[in-house]
C-alpha cells in the first residue's frame, strides 16, 4: 500500500458498510485483505439482501432495518450507491462528524495506475466497454468496471496498466479523492428524479466527477457536461471541431479536428448515438497515449453491450428489438431516433417510471407508425400519449397480444424508458425475458 493510502487508513479501527449487494460484497472482502486490523460490521436494511450467502460468518451483519448505534461508533462508513447520502441515518452520522464514503473512494485511495472515468445520463455502459475493448486490442492490461455490474475494488491490481470505470452520479456523491487522467461527461438528461431534489442536484452530483481530473471529455451539444472547474477540455459532437465528424465524397468519418480515422459505415455500431460514443472511447484513449489508428480495427468490429438497442429475433421480416437498458426518457428517444422503419414499430413502455414526466414523448410517437402497449407500474403514464396505447398488467402479455398483430415488415422493440424493478430483479432479466419470448413468437409466426 502507497503511504498516501496509508495516510488515509490512519486512525481508522471501525468501519461500518452500508449496503451488501455486489458493492457491499467487495468492499468487506477488500477491508478483510487489508493489513491493518479492522472491525468490519455490515448493516442491510433489506431483510433478504443479496448477498448474503457469500458472507462471511465472523462479519457483524444486521439486515431488516438501521442500527444506528453501529453507525455513530463507526470511524468510517462505506455506502451502497443505492443508500442517499440524505437519508436521515447517513446524515445524522455526518452530523456528528464520521467520515462517510463509497466504494469508489475506497479504490481512489488505492489505485496506483492510471484511472479514466466516464459518467452522464446515457451511453455510459457503451463508452466504458469500448473504451475497455479498444486499449486490450493494443495490449493492455486494463480494468473495466464501476457502475456497468463489475465492482470497482475488485479490479485493483499490481500489473493494471489502466482502469476504466463507469461512474453514476450514485457512486460521484461519495467519492471526493479520485484523480483521473480523463474524465467524461457523455450527456445530461432528466433521471432519478426519486431520489434527486431537482437536475441541479443530480447536475451537481456529476459535476464531481471533475474533481480531480487532469482532462474532461465533454459534449459539444450539451453544455451541462462542461466542467464547472478550470481544467482543459477536449470536446466531441457532430461537426470538424476536436473530436467530430467530416464529410468526404459523400461519405462521413469519425475524425480529429478534421482529420478522417475510419468511415462511419465501417462500424459495426448503429445509430447516431454511438457516433457519439466512439468519439468518447478515442477522446478517452488518446489521452492516456494510446495511438488512435492503432484502436480502429477493433472499432469496426465492435458490436455493442446486450439489451441495448440488440437485435435478438429477425424471422419472416419482423424484427425484434430488446432495449431493455432504456431505463430513462432519453434512451428511448436514442432508439427512436435511429429506427429504419418499413412496416409499423410495436414498442413496449412502463416500469418504475421515477418521477419522470413522459410527455415530450407525445410528439414523436405521433410523427411514427406506431402502436404502443403499457405494462407495469408506471404504464398509465405512457397511456395519454398515443391514440393506440393498450395497457397490460405485464410485458409477458403485451407480448402475447402484439404476436397476433405484427406484420413482415414490422419492429416489436422494448425499449421503456422505465427501471424493471417492479416486476424483475433487474434490466437484464427484463431483456432477457423479452429475448426468450421474442424467440418464442418469432418462430410460431408462419
Ligand atoms: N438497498 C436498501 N438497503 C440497503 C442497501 C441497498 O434498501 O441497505 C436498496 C437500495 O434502494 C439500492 C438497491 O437496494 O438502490 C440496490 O442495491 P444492490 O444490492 O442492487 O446494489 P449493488 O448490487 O451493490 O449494485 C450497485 C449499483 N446499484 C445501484 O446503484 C442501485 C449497480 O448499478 C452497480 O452495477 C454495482 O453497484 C457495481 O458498481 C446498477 C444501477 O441500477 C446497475 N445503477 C444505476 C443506473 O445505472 O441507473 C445508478
Ligand atoms: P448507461 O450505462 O448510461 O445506462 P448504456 O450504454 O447502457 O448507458 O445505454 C443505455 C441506453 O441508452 C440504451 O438504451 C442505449 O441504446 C442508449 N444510449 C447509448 N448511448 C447513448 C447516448 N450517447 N445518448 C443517448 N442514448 C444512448
Amino acid at each position: 500500500m502507497s503511504h498516501s493510502a496509508l495516510d488515509k487508513w490512519q486512525n481508522i479501527e471501525k468501519v461500518v458498510v452500508v449496503g451488501l449487494g455486489v458493492t457491499g460484497l467487495s468492499v468487506v472482502n477488500y477491508l478483510q485483505n487489508l493489513p491493518q486490523d479492522l472491525s468490519i460490521k455490515v448493516i442491510d436494511t433489506r431483510t433478504q439482501p443479496p448477498g448474503q450467502e457469500s458472507l462471511r460468518s465472523d462479519v457483524d451483519f444486521h439486515s431488516g432495518s438501521w442500527r444506528t448505534d453501529w453507525l455513530l461508533d463507526a470511524d468510517l462508513i462505506v455506502t451502497n450507491p443505492g443508500i442517499a447520502l440524505a437519508t436521515p441515518e447517513i446524515q445524522q452520522a455526518l452530523a456528528q462528524g464520521i467520515q462517510v464514503v463509497g466504494d469508489i473512494e475506497l479504490f481512489a485511495w488505492a489505485a496506483n495506475a492510471p484511472v479514466v472515468a466516464i459518467t452522464g445520463s446515457n451511453g455510459k455502459s457503451t463508452v466504458t466497454d469500448l473504451t475497455g475493448v479498444l486499449a486490450k486490442s493494443v495490449g493492455l492490461n486494463v480494468g473495466v468496471g464501476g457502475n456497468i455490474g463489475v465492482p470497482a475494488l475488485d479490479l485493483l491490481a499490481d500489473d493494471v496498466d489502466l482502469y476504466v470505470l463507469e461512474l453514476s452520479s450514485f457512486q460521484l456523491e461519495t467519492t471526493s479523492s479520485l484523480h483521473l487522467a480523463a474524465a467524461a461527461y457523455l450527456n445530461l438528461s432528466e433521471d432519478h428524479m426519486d431520489r434527486y431534489q431537482g437536475m441541479e442536484d443530480y447536475a451537481a452530483a456529476k459535476q464531481r466527477i471533475f474533481m480531480h481530473a487532469d482532462k474532461a471529455i465533454v459534449n459539444r451539444d450539451d453544455r451541462f457536461t462542461y466542467p464547472n472547474n478550470d481544467i482543459p477540455t477536449v470536446s466531441f459532437g457532430f461537426d470538424e471541431q476536436e473530436f467530430g465528424v467530416v464529410w468526404l465524397e459523400a461519405q462521413e468519418y469519425l475524425a480529429k479536428q478534421g482529420q478522417p480515422l475510419v468511415a462511419v459505415e465501417e462500424l459495426s455500431l448503429v445509430g447516431r448515438h454511438n457516433v457519439a460514443n466512439s468519439l468518447v472511447a478515442l477522446a478517452l484513449l488518446e489521452s492516456v497515449g494510446v495511438e488512435l489508428t492503432a484502436v480502429i480495427p477493433a472499432l469496426k468490429t465492435y458490436t455493442g453491450l446486450t439489451h441495448r438497442c440488440q437485435l435478438v429475433a429477425d424471422n419472416h421480416g419482423i424484427k425484434w428489438i430488446n432495449d431493455s437498458k432504456a431505463t430513462n426518457l432519453a434512451s428511448t428517444f436514442a432508439a427512436l431516433s435511429g429506427l429504419q422503419l418499413t412496416g409499423k414499430l410495436h414498442l413496449l413502455v412502463g416500469g418504475v417510471g421515477k418521477g419522470a414526466d413522459f410527455s415530450s414523448l407525445a410528439p414523436v410517437l405521433n410523427s411514427l407508425n406506431v402502436a404502443l402497449y403499457c405494462f407495469g407500474q408506471d404504464g398509465d403514464e405512457f397511456m395519454p400519449l398515443h391514440a393506440s396505447a393498450l395497457r397490460f398488467e405485464t410485458m409477458e402479455q403485451a407480448m402475447a397480444d402484439i404476436s397476433t398483430k405484427v406484420k413482415q415488415g414490422d419492429l416489436v422493440m422494448l425499449s421503456p424508458a422505465c427501471a424493471s424493478l417492479d416486476q424483475f430483479k433487474n434490466f437484464m432479466a427484463r431483456g432477457d425475458e423479452f429475448t426468450r419470448l421474442a424467440h418464442y413468437y418469432a418462430n410460431q409466426i408462419e
